[in-house]
């Protein structure tokens, strides 16, 4: 499951990059035929247009459902990761450990040899209870190959490395962890191929004795029978999951969130961004997602330099308020930060962002103790539906999180969200709401659009929560 839904992560960017600035054309690697950005006109170009589909036989659930992908991989990581820490505990606690963990260095020149016996198609005496080879890929897999991936996962979590800039460094960066993230599933998917191939080829019958039951098997049919029992369960179970994720995506979304959902806001809602990048560092290119704003009423204020522009703050509040462009540009709490974006896609990009921190619209707005949540809403359509996104209000108060008006020391231009867009340092891409309309404080978000919490939420089946 992981392996699948990993996949289907993959198509939804299918490029690979070593730089954090992504730049189109630097991957090191794709699958994909798509032809980057037309050189001439980028700013028709997209990043959602660079999304494949990927069969569900590779994938989970496949065809361009990234929102379910991560679903089915938070869900599976989460499962397994409770998985491993009971392993790690009930080994170490006990003297299990001394069948994995290797005590002295003699245990390389035998799995030389080891390597050499099987090279030449032979099998070595077997061990007690493994080959040293064996003991040695074992002692890879569980204590080198798996935290790894939970490393470099991590590193792709936009709170964890808002709140610890350095952590991704570790890796190269966010790109960096991304492509060894892959990397790393290559070696597991190596791993697997190859371990049940030697339980197959050596000593079959009482390999799955000793796997499933616990102790030898002795008979051939009985050991067949484990086997294909076994392969039969995974195939209902992946079968099951694909079905349904594809023909009842609401439910799956709705049920996996109250496990993911909630462990994101357990995990992720108190790390507040310490992000400071310089201004070398700001990247040459950064990708835009989302089409502008077709409508009339958008067009108009456009022409008209945002003049008749006016953001409204309204809800749960004890005053509303109303601000010009200017009035915006012209609070004294104004606030620069260089940060790096995460899309929910996979691509990074580091900017420069100028406005106003959302904690002095809340002082001055005052939000009733009632209000939970903040919800920005666009100018732009899409699918025929407002765009719209929600956010803890305890995440707007952080301080990196500003309603921004400037890119890189310029106003802010169309593509980007002209006049004001949100930026939340901590979370995903999606959340951050480009051509603003207005800002409403609520108590629940069950009655607004789709009542999943977003638009993005209600078409693409994300989750209202991005802090991973
Ligand atoms: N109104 C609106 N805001 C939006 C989007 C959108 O489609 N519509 N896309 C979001 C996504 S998925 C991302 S990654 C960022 C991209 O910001 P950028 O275009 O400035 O790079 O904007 C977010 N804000
Ligand atoms: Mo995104």
């Amino acid at each position: 499951m992981l392996i699948r839904s990993g996949i289907e992560i993959l198509s939804a960017l299918p490029k690979l990059y070593w730089k954090d600035d992504a730049t189109p054309g630097t991957e090191w690697i794709k699958f994909t035929k798509k032809k980057d950005p037309p050189t001439k006109d980028k700013s028709l170009w997209i990043s959602l247009e660079e999304e494949e589909d990927f069969s569900p036989l590779l994938a989970l659930p496949g065809h361009k459902n990234l929102g379910l992908g991560r679903h089915w991989h938070f869900f599976s990581a989460i499962f397994w990761g409770i998985n491993g820490i009971a392993y790690y505990i009930l080994l170490l606690t006990s003297n299990e450990w001394t069948r994995l963990v290797p005590t002295s260095f003699d245990i390389i020149p035998q799995a030389i040899q080891t390597a050499f016996t099987y090279a030449t198609f032979n099998f070595p005496p077997p061990g007690d209870p493994y080959n040293s080879l064996q003991e040695l890929m074992y002692f890879g897999v569980v204590f080198l190959l798996g935290p790894f991936m939970v490393m470099t996962g991590a590193a792709m979590s936009p709170s964890i490395s808002a709140r610890f800039p350095e952590y991704p460094k570790i890796f190269g960066g966010r790109q960096a962890a991304r492509s060894l993230h892959f990397l790393g599933n290559l070696a597991f998917i190596l791993f697997i191929i190859i371990h049940v191939s030697m339980v197959i080829i050596e000593r079959f019958p009482e390999n799955m004795g000793h796997i499933i039951l616990g102790f030898p098997l002795n008979n051939f049919v009985t050991a067949i029978g484990l086997f294909v029992l076994y392969g039969v369960v995974i195939a209902i179970i992946h079968i099951w999951i694909t079905k349904i994720s594809l023909k009842n995506p609401r439910v799956v979304q709705n049920y996996l969130d109250i496990v993911v959902n909630n462990a994101k806001y357990l995990f992720f809602r108190k790390m507040v961004s310490k992000q400071r990048f310089s201004r070398s560092e700001i990247s040459p290119f950064f990708r835009i997602n989302g089409y502008p704003p077709d409508t009339k009423e958008y067009q108009d204020l456009y022409k008209n330099n945002f003049k008749e522009w006016r953001l409204k703050v309204h809800g749960l509040v004890e005053k509303s308020l109303e601000f010009s462009i200017s009035d915006l540009f012209d609070l004294r709490h104004k606030q620069t930060q260089i940060t790096e974006h995460f899309c929910i896609q996979g691509w990074t990009a580091i900017g420069e962002w100028t406005g106003v921190p959302m904690q002095y619209i809340i002082q001055l707005c005052r939000p009733l103790s009632r209000a939970k949540y903040v919800v920005f809403y666009s100018y732009q359509y899409m699918d025929n539906a407002q765009f719209y996104e929600v956010l803890d209000l305890e995440i707007v108060k952080h301080p990196q999180t500003i309603l921004a008006y400037e890119m890189n020391g310029k106003k802010l231009d169309l593509g980007h969200g002209a006049p004001l867009r949100l930026r939340v340092e901590t979370q995903l891409g999606y959340k951050m709401v480009k051509w603003i309309k207005d800002i409403e404080f609520v108590e629940d978000y069950k009655h607004i659009g789709l009542g999943q919490g977003g638009h993005r939420e209600d078409h693409m089946y994300y989750s209202p929560r991005a802090g991973i």
